[in-house]
């Protein structure tokens, strides 16, 4: 038997963008998803938009239910900022304000611990018009709305956090087009960068300002870049591939500087962002007080094959290729590689070269495309999903007794939902949602789950 630390939190993540769907008279803003929807449906998998998703809005004292029923002793979402703030920087709308404070006094009243998020890729498409987070207004804005957050909510958020995986809008929506504007533009990718940067140190400021005692931190999708081999340029690769991927973001936050070595890199590129002199004071004298660690898949690289084009936009990879390695083991649902002793790597450079500071392993899970097919006498029988859960949390917790500092486990996620452009795809709940009828339905991991939170380890 596997035991984890009294008090170990267990639960899950989801976001406002992905569960909650809209109503007609609901006083939600367009973000940038729901304008690039409309634009361009055929992005979408099976052309399934965000305003359906898991209808969470409509169902969500129900659905409180299941975390009961699923052994949740926390939970995570995140407050839509276009359903707050429709315009982005305007009027507040009272609907959003009612909704979340009864979402979230549900959450505590079932005696759950929240975790509220207050970005999770999603823009107000006004803001998006004005440059969206090229424009320093942008930052302003955030701030703004971070700060009605507080203080309408403070009281009953237990851990907030400020954005969730700021690295990936920038490579996806500036370099690699899989988020609006969907753009092949590096400069404007470093200063969206860096204004998510300097947002999310002014949020903590905000915080702190609005409640000395309350919590807050970043979610920080991370992985250690493990080189192809042992060889100097192979390492040299995984050293800058981690610079770029995992360090942008997380050296900042905990320990309120950049690393030397990429502002040497974006500098050589004559890439640098514009910023004030007082930015990184502000960067500096406010770091989180956590860090939430999303992990699903080790990042491999090997030192590049072939020169950069000179004339091509500068993308990070012209410092290294990524590796597939041989023999690496795979979810065959989703096309990604398992590796979980990544978990293990990522406690211990938490541990030695971030000060141990405190930290929530914030989403892991498996997807699985067609998951109807494991169906059984009327249940999904996602014994993959248990194991896949067991495995990693086997890591964890030898990295804990190691003298990890981590205090919960939350899995991606609690009820099918929404993601992105892959729409319905990848399912990755505890319980199975019916598009058609938006009926939801227990897996097998989710009975799983709540033994496992009830025994407090497996
Ligand atoms: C994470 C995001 C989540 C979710 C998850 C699964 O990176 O934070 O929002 O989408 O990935 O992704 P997918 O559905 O593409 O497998």
């Amino acid at each position: 038997m596997i035991t984890f630390p009294k008090d170990f939190l267990w639960g899950s993540s989801t976001s406002g963008p992905q569960s909650e769907g809209r109503l007609p008279d609901d006083g939600k803003g367009d973000n940038t998803w729901d304008y690039w929807f409309k634009q361009e449906p055929q992005k979408f998998h099976n052309q399934v938009g965000p305003e359906l998703t898991s209808t969470f809005y409509e169902h969500y004292e129900k659905d409180l239910d299941y975390l009961v029923e699923t052994g949740h002793t926390a939970f995570r979402t995140s407050i839509q900022w276009s359903r707050l703030i429709p315009d982005g920087d305007g009027e507040v709308n009272d609907k959003a304000i009612a909704f979340y404070r009864n979402v979230f006094e549900g959450v505590k009243a079932r005696g759950i611990e929240l975790l509220v998020n207050l970005y999770h890729f999603d823009l107000p498409m006004c803001l998006e018009e004005k440059g969206g987070w090229i424009n320093r207004s942008t930052v302003d804005a955030y701030e703004r709305y971070a700060r009605i957050c507080f203080e309408a909510f403070g009281d009953i958020v237990d851990r907030w956090i400020t954005f969730n995986e700021p690295i990936v809008p920038v490579e996806c929506g500036y370099f690699y087009q899989l988020h609006y504007p969907a753009t092949v533009d590096p400069k404007a990718g470093i200063q969206v960068a860096f204004h998510t940067q300097l947002a999310s140190s002014l949020a903590v400021k905000a915080c702190h300002e609005v409640g000395s005692d309350y919590k807050i931190g970043i979610v920080l999708n991370l992985t250690p870049a493990y080189p192809r081999s042992q060889h100097p340029a192979d390492l040299k690769a995984a050293r800058i591939a981690e610079l770029f991927q995992a360090k942008s973001f997380l050296d900042p936050s905990v320990k309120g500087e950049y690393p030397e070595e990429l502002v040497e890199l974006i500098k050589a590129h004559d890439l640098l962002p514009d910023y004030q002199e007082d930015d990184l004071r502000v960067i500096k004298e406010n770091c989180v007080d956590y860090l939430g660690v999303n992990y699903y898949q080790p990042l491999r690289v090997a030192a590049t094959k072939h020169l950069a084009n000179p004339e091509a936009p500068f993308f990070p990879s012209v410092y290294f290729d990524h590796y597939e390695m041989p023999g690496r083991k795979m979810n065959p649902h989703r096309g990604w590689e398992i590796y979980e002793q990544g978990v293990y790597d990522i406690a211990r450079d938490i541990k030695e070269n971030y000060g141990n500071i405190e930290w929530i392993l914030t989403e892991n899970g498996m997807g699985v495309e067609g998951e109807e097919k494991f169906r059984e006498n009327g249940m999904i029988q996602d014994d993959y999903r248990i194991d896949f859960i067991k495995d990693h949390l086997r890591e964890l917790h030898k990295a804990i007794e190691e003298g990890a500092n981590c205090k919960g486990y939350l899995l991606w996620t609690f009820i099918d939902c929404w993601s992105w452009l892959n729409s319905y795809k990848n399912r990755y709940g505890l319980v199975e949602l019916d598009l058609k009828d938006q009926s939801r339905k227990i897996k097998k991991s989710g009975k799983w789950f709540k033994e496992l939170s009830q025994n407090n380890g497996f």
